[in-house]
């Protein structure tokens, strides 16, 4: 139970230091899973897994540049500092939406 208690905390402050703390994949023409949530600081990083479409990752309402087109396999990482819901889309397919949750 204390090494489970450790290795938790561990896996908290892990996550805190390190980029990528949750991962979206993009499939089937959809961001999965469509709401991810993170602390403020922590990133989010989307993967491409289609074979034959690509994606980007678009903050329209912030006035951010579209990330570039994801082919299969590539990723795109953006990291959140301040507290908030940031919603986004695909460039190409604006009917695939998607948000993060960014907590204090
Ligand atoms: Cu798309």
């Amino acid at each position: 139970m204390k090494a489970l208690a450790a290795g938790l905390l561990i896996a908290l402050l892990g996550g805190a230091a390190t980029a990528g703390a949750a991962e979206v994949r993009i499939r089937d023409y959809k961001f999965v899973p469509e709401k991810v949530t993170v602390k403020a600081g922590e990133s989010v990083k989307w993967v491409n897994d289609e074979k034959r479409a690509s994606h980007s990752i678009w903050f329209q309402g912030e006035r951010l540049p579209e990330s570039e087109r994801l082919f299969q396999g590539e990723s795109y990482q953006r990291r959140f500092d301040k507290p908030g819901t940031y919603a986004y889309t695909c460039g190409p397919h604006p009917e695939m939406k998607g948000v993060v949750e960014v907590l204090p």
